[in-house]
C-alpha cells in the first residue's frame, strides 16, 4: 500500500491550523500607560511596532501578524473628554463581533491597562469595564508597576467585574541610583488570561504568548497524548508491517500541531523534511516495514515487534516517544533564542541529535 505523503503533510497542516484556531483580544488604556510595550513583552514577534493597524473605529486599531494567531484590538482615547462617544463606537463593535456565529471571531478577552504612579483611576476606566464585561471577560492590568501603596486594592473596588487585577512591569527600569527594577507580573498575567480564555483559543493563546514555555509544553503534551490514544486505537488489534502507514497520519498530525502550538510558522516544505528524515525515509512512498523500522531505531527499548506484528502498546509508545523528542527539541530552541531567529535547519538539526543516540 502506497500513499501520497504530500497529501498527509497537507492535511496535517490544515487540521492543525484549524485546532489551534485564533485569538483575539482587546486592549484599552489612556495613551502612554504602555500598551505598546506590554504587547510586545507578551506576544511573539514584536507585535504592536508592525505597522499601524487598520481602523476599526475612530479610536480602536486591529494589528494582526502574518503567522501569529492572535489579533488584538487597541482602544485608545480613554483620557478625552468625548470618552463616553469612544465608548458607544467600540460597543457597537465588540458587540457586532461577538454575535458573529463563528467563535473565531469573537473578541476573547480584554485588558484594561491603568498606570500605576499617578494612583489614580478615573471614570472611564470603570465605565469601560462594567461595559466591556458585558461582552467578554476583563483583566485589569497595572502597568510600570513598581511600588503598589495599596493601588491594586484600590482598583479591584473599582474595577468590580474584572476577573483580576495584575500589576505589571514589561521592560526593566534603571533607577537614579542604578539599580534596575527587572520585568514582572507577565507571567502572572499570561496564567491568568489562559484561565480565562475559551477552551477552543487556549492552543492559539499558548502559541501568540511568548512568557510562559509551560503552556506551550502543557498543550503540546495534550496533543501527544490524544496522538498516543488514536495510535493505540489504530492498534488495537496488533496490526502488520504493511498496515502501519496508518500511524503516519497521526504523527504527521501530531507534529505540525505541537509546531504550531509552540508558535513556528507551519510550513509544508518543513514538515516535509521533517517526516522524511524521521519517519518515512522512503521520499514519496510509505512502506509500513520502514516506518516501523526506523521508528523503532529513533527509540531503541520501546515495544517490541512480535511475528511481524504491531500492537497498541508499542504504537502508542512509539508515539508518545516521538511526540516528546520534539516538545524537548523545541523547549530547548526556544530556552535560548527568540523563535523569529530559530530555523529550520536548526530544529532539523536538534531533533536528530536527541533520537540519534
Ligand atoms: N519602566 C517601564 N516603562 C514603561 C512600561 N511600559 C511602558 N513604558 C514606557 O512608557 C512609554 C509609553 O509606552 P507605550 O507602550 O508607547 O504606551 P501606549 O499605551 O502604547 O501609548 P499610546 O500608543 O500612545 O496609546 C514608553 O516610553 C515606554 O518605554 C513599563 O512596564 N515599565
Ligand atoms: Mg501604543
Amino acid at each position: 500500500m502506497a500513499e501520497n505523503i504530500g497529501k498527509i503533510i497537507e492535511d496535517a497542516i490544515n487540521k492543525a491550523l484549524k485546532d489551534r484556531g485564533e485569538i483575539n483580544i482587546l486592549i484599552a488604556g489612556k495613551t502612554g500607560v504602555g500598551k505598546s510595550t506590554l504587547i510586545n513583552a507578551v506576544f511573539q514577534g514584536n507585535f504592536a511596532t508592525t505597522g499601524q493597524g487598520k481602523p476599526v473605529t475612530k479610536k480602536t486599531r486591529e494589528i494582526k501578524k502574518e503567522g501569529i494567531p492572535l489579533k488584538l484590538f487597541d482602544t485608545r482615547g480613554l483620557e478625552l473628554k468625548e470618552y463616553k462617544e469612544t465608548f458607544r463606537e467600540l460597543e457597537s463593535f465588540v458587540k457586532m463581533k461577538n454575535e458573529d456565529s463563528n467563535p473565531s471571531n469573537h473578541i476573547h478577552m480584554a485588558w484594561i491597562c491603568v498606570e500605576e504612579s499617578p494612583k489614580r483611576i478615573e471614570d472611564a476606566e470603570i465605565e469601560l469595564c462594567s461595559l466591556l464585561s458585558n461582552h467578554m471577560p476583563v483583566i485589569g492590568v497595572i502597568t510600570k508597576a513598581i511600588s503598589d501603596e495599596g493601588f491594586r486594592d484600590k482598583v479591584q473596588s473599582h474595577l468590580i467585574q474584572a476577573k483580576n487585577i495584575v500589576r505589571v512591569n514589561s521592560i526593566p527600569k534603571k533607577l537614579d541610583n542604578g539599580y534596575i527594577i527587572q520585568p514582572s507580573g507577565l507571567e502572572e498575567l499570561v496564567e491568568l488570561a489562559m484561565e480565562i480564555v475559551p477552551e477552543g483559543q487556549k492552543n492559539a493563546f499558548a502559541a501568540a504568548q511568548r512568557v510562559s514555555i509551560k503552556q506551550k509544553q502543557n498543550k503540546s503534551h495534550a496533543i501527544v497524548a490524544a496522538s498516543a490514544v488514536t495510535a493505540g486505537g489504530t492498534a488495537a488489534v496488533p496490526i502488520p508491517f504493511s498496515d502501519a502507514v496508518a500511524l503516519v497520519p497521526i504523527q504527521v498530525a501530531m507534529l505540525a500541531g505541537i509546531t504550531t502550538v509552540y508558535g513556528f510558522e507551519l510550513k509544508k516544505a518543513f514538515l516535509s523534511t521533517l517526516v522524511s528524515s524521521t519517519i518515512t525515509g522512503a521520499g514519496a512512498t510509505l512502506i509500513g516495514k520502514t516506518i516501523v523500522s526506523n521508528l523503532l531505531k529513533m527509540f531503541p527499548g520501546i515495544g517490541s515487534v512480535a511475528g511481524g506484528l504491531i500492537a497498541a502498546s508499542t504504537a502508542s509508545a512509539l508515539t508518545i516517544a516521538f511526540g516528546e523528542a520534539y516538545i524537548a527539541t523545541l523547549t530547548y530552541l526556544i530556552k535560548n533564542k527568540d523563535i523569529s531567529e530559530i530555523s529550520e535547519a536548526d530544529i532539523l538539526a536538534e531533533f536528530k541529535k536527541r533520537h540519534s543516540k
